[in-house]
C-alpha cells in the first residue's frame, strides 16, 4: 500500500464480539483477517469506543427505557445501547486476537457524557472533533480504509466523515460486521455509496 494510505481499525473491542455486552454477530470473525490487512499498511490508527458510565447512549440511564428504542437528543435521534465500552472495563479493551503492534494511534470516542460518537472524526453532534482528520493531514495521508465493528454505526459514520474531510475513502466489507437494527446496514450502504465512499473486497487490495 503506498505511503500516502492509512487503514482505520474501528472498535474490534471485547463488548462488540460474541459474549459481550453489544455483541456484533460474528464480530470476532474479522480479526485475522484485519490482522493481515494491517500489514500493508505504515499508517494503521485503532479507535476504541470509550463511555463514562453516565453515558447518554446506554439505556440504563434513562428510567423506563429499553436497549434498543430511541429517543430525541438535542443533535437529533440516538438509539439507546446495552452498557458498553465503559472506560477502564475489560468489555472496552481492544481485543486479544487483535495483533497490530505497528499501530501508531489508538483514538477513543464518546467520552463526553451528554454526547454519542459514533464517528472517529465528529461527535453525534456534528461540531465536536476527536482531531483524527489533523492526525491524518498532518502526515500525509490522503486515502482510508475503513474495517471493523460495526459496518452500519461506527464503521458507517467514520466512512462518511472521512470523505467530509476530504479523503478518498474504502470501506472493505468482509472485513466488517453490521448490527443491522431495523434494516440499517442496507440504510448505511446507501448513504456511504452517496457520499463517494468506495465498498470493496480484501481480496481487491
Ligand atoms: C457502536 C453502537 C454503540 C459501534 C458503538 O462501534 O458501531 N455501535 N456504540
Ligand atoms: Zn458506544
Amino acid at each position: 500500500m503506498q505511503n500516502n494510505a492509512a487503514l482505520l481499525v474501528i472498535d474490534v473491542q471485547n463488548d462488540f464480539c460474541p459474549g459481550g455486552a453489544l455483541a456484533v454477530p460474528d464480530g470476532a470473525a474479522i480479526i485475522p483477517l484485519i490482522n493481515r490487512l494491517a500489514a500493508k499498511f505504515a499508517t494503521v490508527v485503532l479507535t476504541q469506543d470509550w463511555h463514562p458510565p453516565s453515558h447518554i447512549s446506554f439505556a440504563a440511564n434513562h428510567p423506563g427505557k429499553e436497549p434498543f428504542q430511541t429517543i430525541a437528543l438535542p443533535y437529533g435521534e440516538q438509539v439507546l445501547w446495552p452498557t458498553h465500552c465503559v472506560q477502564t472495563t475489560p468489555g472496552a479493551a481492544l481485543h486479544p486476537n487483535l495483533a497490530i503492534p505497528h499501530a501508531g494511534l489508538i483514538l477513543r470516542k464518546g467520552l463526553h457524557p451528554d454526547v454519542d460518537s459514533y464517528s472517529a472524526f465528529l461527535e453525534a453532534d456534528r461540531a465536536t472533533k476527536t482531531g483524527l482528520d489533523g492526525y491524518f493531514t498532518s502526515r500525509g495521508i490522503t486515502e482510508l480504509y475503513l474495517c471493523g465493528l460495526a459496518t452500519d454505526y461506527c464503521v458507517a459514520w467514520s466512512a462518511e466523515d472521512a470523505r467530509r474531510f476530504g479523503f478518498k475513502t474504502t470501506v472493505i466489507e468482509d472485513a466488517c460486521r453490521a448490527i443491522d437494527l431495523n434494516a440499517s446496514l442496507a440504510a448505511a450502504w446507501s448513504r456511504l455509496q452517496a457520499a463517494g465512499v468506495t465498498r470493496a473486497h480484501s481480496a481487491a487490495l
